[in-house]
């Protein structure tokens, strides 16, 4: 049962879909204060389990920090920050009597889950004005799907998305670009798209081609369309401030831009230097914007990331002139160690000063409403703005859009990455326990910078990380300027890390399938195995496992010179073990903890009981890839039947029915065990159903 409590007069953000009278307060549960905003606490029980929280740092299990909800662009994701890029205010307390709740506010918000007292939860909100889901039923799995159903269902990809895809800022022109393309084809390595950094742009002027680096654009993008490789080019929030460029006149003619006190366009810097930033609140000025994308899509681009859309601030002239003038301030004085310690903070907090974020406005619906009331929905609006374009420009097609910001609802637009982590080993951790999250928040299409964004990669960090990466929806290699360049090519012993793509590509019947049936039921694809196996304690407190789809549990590999890793079975299992370029070994793993031996070119993947994993001959692009000639890999636990439902589609037209699905039976007759399908079009290339030995 899900009911709404509502505090004040809340913002409509459009989180969510369901039209719900407000119940009358008090709010059950919880005590609640009001004071500067609201406060709500909750006593926890000591073994209760928080989940949730979306894209965020630490565990899965959110107990015993401090988070923020608050859209940040964060360069650096260590452990001591309180908040990323998304505010995602979605939380489940896994306890005797489990319950979700998600507060529609687009301010600020603070969770503190058990840091001031490990027993309370403590959730402080700027704002009074909100709308608080709580959500009750019988297993947690029911809490994550009830909140699925409110915000509505999560945006589908193209299936070219489930490709392998490679980035790095730094390509600046044709030759870089077909570089990539070049080397990957070279060593054989299956490529699907190639990333547009900000180098592109003429200038980063948003919507502008650098025609002395790309002099053949349109050429090139449809030279790359003709291998099955697609070009994504990345957009920024800011619009650069230049007489005669249209996007900048026309936002100010128009008053599509964010505004100062005065009612002037509010001028901030980014990339570009001087900029102004649509005010994608105002439904016109969103409009305007996300038709903008034309530009791009009239010369062939059929994808998109949007960045920069906390949005992020380099500085103000605001900003600029405190620094100044209190660099002046003490400019011949003879200062003291905390002047010195002050004159640093004062330019180092020129970026992304909350100060700023006061200092400008939206137009919504004739209201003047300062930035820092709707904060967390720019980066939703701006991905919305796109989305709303595509649908202008081609309502029958799917286009590839994700964010760096977002709020929950904006997954209905597009997915996510998650910014700027580091080739540091616990960033891959920190991927691999925040997917069930943003699953439960609606991000399905989603993932890490595979090998790791800032900071140097390894061979054994990219290995083990792409590894796990096979699996997320989006599979990326992004990397910063002046980092170790870390496209697969760039390593002597690349041959297994292609391996490794190829085996994605032989996954991606089952992972398309499961993402769209995911996406259609409002399920997880990412799941905790506390979801699935209640009352298993161990299980409940299992961050590094995870479950994959209805068939899979994923168990990765993410520490430097491991020789293997624990594991826990909820239940029996069979353990695949993939090793080299191509190597497997099935067997049958007891219910309990075991440790695996695994070399850094091996990996385990496990298929629950009375499952099929449904595997294609993998190719080097999602357009080449023949999804109906499949090979089964099940295990039987005491049955002579099992079924699996398949779904696919054209992938890149919205004509998406689950009636469209296939099911894929397997059946002991005899003795023998055979597959059939009731759609004539699928064949078997091979069949291995294991059975537990006794
Ligand atoms: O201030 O466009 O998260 O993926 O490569 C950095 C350059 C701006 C941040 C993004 C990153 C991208 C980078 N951008």
């Amino acid at each position: 049962m899900i009911r709404k409590y509502t505090f004040g007069i809340p913002f409509k953000t459009d989180a969510v879909v369901v039209d719900m009278s407000a119940a009358p307060l008090p709010l059950p549960l919880f005590n609640t204060k009001e004071e500067n905003g609201l406060t709500f606490t909750y006593q926890m029980n000591p073994n209760d389990v928080v989940y949730g929280l979306g894209e965020n740092i630490r565990g899965m299990n959110k107990r015993g920090f401090l988070y923020n909800s608050l859209c940040s662009d964060i360069p650096s994701q260590t452990e001591d920050k309180t908040a990323l890029y998304g505010a995602h205010n979605f939380l489940i307390v896994a306890g005797k009597k489990p319950f979700g709740l998600f507060i529609d506010c687009p301010e600020q918000i603070s969770f503190d889950v058990g840091y001031t007292d490990y027993n309370s939860l403590v959730i402080a909100t700027a704002a009074a004005d909100l709308d608080f889901y709580l959500l009750e039923e019988k297993t947690l799995k029911e809490i994550a799907h009830a909140f699925r159903v409110l915000i509505g269902k999560s945006y589908i990809p193209p299936k070219w998305g489930l490709g392998y895809q490679q980035s790095r800022w730094g390509y600046k022109n044709e030759r870089d670009f077909y570089e990539v393309v070049e080397r990957h084809q070279e060593k054989d390595i299956p490529l699907e798209a190639v990333y547009m950094d900000i180098d592109y742009m003429e200038r980063f002027k948003d919507f502008t081609i650098d025609e002395e680096a790309f002099p053949n654009f349109d050429i090139m993008v449809a030279d790359f369309k003709e291998k099955g490789i697609k070009l994504v080019p990345i957009i920024d929030a800011g619009v650069k401030i230049e007489e005669g460029y249209d996007i900048y006149e026309e936002g100010v003619e128009n008053h599509y831009f964010c505004t100062d006190k005065s009612g002037q366009p509010f001028t901030a810097a980014v990339w570009p230097g001087r900029v102004h930033l649509p005010d994608v609140l105002n439904p016109e000025a969103r409009k305007w914007f996300g038709n903008k994308y034309k530009f791009l899509t009239d010369k062939g681009i059929e994808g998109f990331w949007n960045d920069m859309n906390e949005p992020a601030i380099f500085y103000t002239e605001e900003g600029l002139k405190e620094a100044f003038d209190y660099l002046d301030s003490i400019h011949d004085a003879n200062i003291g160690i905390y002047e010195c310690f002050g004159m640093k903070d004062a330019v180092l907090n020129l970026a992304n000063n909350p100060k700023d974020y006061a200092r400008f406005y939206h137009y919504v619906n004739g209201e003047k409403i300062v930035h820092t009331k709707l904060h967390n929905l720019y980066g939703f609006n701006m991905t919305r703005a796109a989305a709303e374009g595509f649908e202008e420009i081609d309502p029958s097609k799917r286009f590839l859009l994700f964010s760096r910001s977002s709020y929950i609802g904006m997954h209905r637009y597009g997915g996510i990455w998650t910014g700027d982590n580091c080739s540091w080993w616990q960033h891959l951790v920190m991927n691999i326990k925040m997917m069930p999250s943003l699953n439960m928040c609606g991000f399905l299409y989603s993932g890490a910078d595979l090998g790791g964004f800032g900071c140097d990669t390894s061979y054994d960090l990219l290995t083990r990380w792409l590894q796990f990466g096979i699996f997320t929806p989006l599979m990326r290699n992004h990397s910063a300027l002046g980092t170790r360049p870390q496209e697969l090519y760039q390593f002597e012993d690349s041959g297994y890390l292609r391996s490794l793509i190829r085996f994605r590509y032989s996954l991606i019947p089952y992972l398309y399938s499961e993402y769209m049936k995911c996406a259609l039921r409002n399920e997880l694809l990412f799941m905790p195995l506390g979801f699935e196996y209640t009352g298993d304690s161990i299980a409940a407190h299992t961050e590094d496992q995870l479950l994959y789809g209805s068939s899979l549990m994923l168990a990765p590999v993410y520490t430097q010179n491991a020789f293997g890793r624990y594991v826990y079975l909820p239940e029996d299992m069979l353990y695949v073990k993939y090793s080299g370029t191509g190597g497997r070994h099935f067997c049958v793993l007891d219910k309990g903890i075991h440790y695996l031996e695994l070399t850094l070119e091996e990996f385990p993947l496990f298929i629950r009981r009375n499952q099929m994993l449904l595997l294609c001959h993998p190719d080097n692009t999602t357009e080449t890839l023949d999804s109906s000639n499949l090979e089964i890999i099940a295990f039987a636990d005491k049955s002579d039947y099992m079924s699996y439902e398949l779904y696919d589609d054209d992938g890149y037209t919205k004509n998406i029915d689950l009636q469209k699905s296939s099911k894929i039976v397997l059946r002991k007759t005899a003795g023998k065990w055979g597959a059939s399908s009731d759609n004539p079009h699928i064949t078997f290339f091979d069949i291995h159903v294991i059975t537990k030995q006794i």
